[in-house]
């Protein structure tokens, strides 16, 4: 089946956007590829814009920020086909309930160098060029425009939590940012994926603590999503303010839409599997079940925010 040849193994950059191209063949009214912002070695990000019907709110979901958290686009991606696929009642009534913006991997230049060249590359692959050094990439979720470079990220362009020399320096950072504004209006849901830690982070990482003004809100969501998340396969999550619970980090992509845009209620950022043993290089017989407990958790919220629960 389609879900074994996809989800068995990780897709290359190339695998991921035919997919996405071949989605709009097969379901020629719900879904389009939309075209979310550029990259400095001139890629695209590709995603698709979802739609059963007129007028819904809308969910952002976005992957693989961080190139070699290779689990965030497989995850995106494997929730993106339960969308349109699934014959799960619970998971059809949230699909058709909202409109679905889902960029798998919003990195694709590092994607890629993850894939033929540095397995660990993180950052995005514009050249910082500083006399006789070169170095090559800034954090992409140490660049966006709110609190910028207010903690938990260096001036250093050689370092992995490089925040850019400006905010939204990156190309990949700036054109989807404004691809965002977009959609802004329409979104009620921003989910962010990365890895690894097995957490669920509530906004704000910079510096000074500020919370949303529904951070508890956004606890009590926050949990029973990830109850749901371990009654499927007994995947052990944790719920909280990201300085709290990881570090402070300044210059995310959550925090620049939670901060940017007030209205969208529910914005987190997922820390998928595992909590170390694999860490970066998970398994791919891990896809299908992270896939599988992220869908559920994913459903949880949107079920709460509607009251279907
Ligand atoms: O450091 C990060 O960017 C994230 N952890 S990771 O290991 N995937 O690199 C945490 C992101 C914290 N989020 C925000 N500050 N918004
Ligand atoms: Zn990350």
């Amino acid at each position: 089946t389609v879900t074994r040849q996809m989800f068995n193994g990780y897709q290359t950059l190339d695998e991921i956007y035919d997919w996405l191209r071949s989605l709009e063949s097969t379901y020629p009214n719900n879904v389009k590829v939309v075209v979310g912002g550029q990259t400095y070695e001139g890629r695209q990000i590709l995603g698709v814009h979802v739609s059963f019907k007129e007028g819904n709110k809308a969910v952002f979901l976005e992957g693989g920020i961080h190139a070699r958290e290779w689990i965030a686009p497989a995850t995106v991606t494997y929730i993106l086909h339960q969308l349109l696929t699934s014959s799960d009642p619970a998971v059809r009534a949230v699909a058709e309930s909202r409109d679905w913006y889902v960029f798998p991997s919003v990195n694709p230049d590092g994607y890629v160098y993850s894939h033929t060249t540095n397995r660990l590359w993180r950052k995005t692959r514009k050249l910082y060029n500083m006399g006789s050094i070169k170095c090559y990439g800034a954090d992409p979720n140490r660049n966006w425009g709110y609190h910028w470079m207010e903690g938990g990220a260096s001036d250093i362009p050689c370092l992995d939590t490089f925040g850019g020399d400006a905010p939204f320096s990156e190309i990949e950072t700036k054109s989807l940012s404004e691809y965002i504004n977009t959609v802004a209006p329409q979104l009620d849901v921003y989910l962010g994926f990365h890895s690894f830690s097995q957490l669920l982070l509530v906004p704000f990482g910079h510096e000074g603590l500020e919370v949303p003004e529904n951070n508890n809100e956004l606890f009590t969501i926050g949990k029973q999503a990830i109850d749901k998340l371990a009654e499927r396969h007994g995947t052990i999550y944790q719920v909280g303010n990201i300085p709290e619970i990881i570090y402070i980090a300044s210059g995310g992509s959550t925090d620049w839409v939670a901060g940017t845009h007030r209205h969208i209620r529910l914005v987190y950022t997922f820390e998928l599997r595992d909590t170390g043993r694999y860490g970066f290089v998970l398994p791919s017989n891990q896809i299908i079940p992270t896939g599988e407990e992220t869908l559920d958790a994913v459903v949880s919220m949107i079920q709460q925010i509607d009251g279907t629960a």
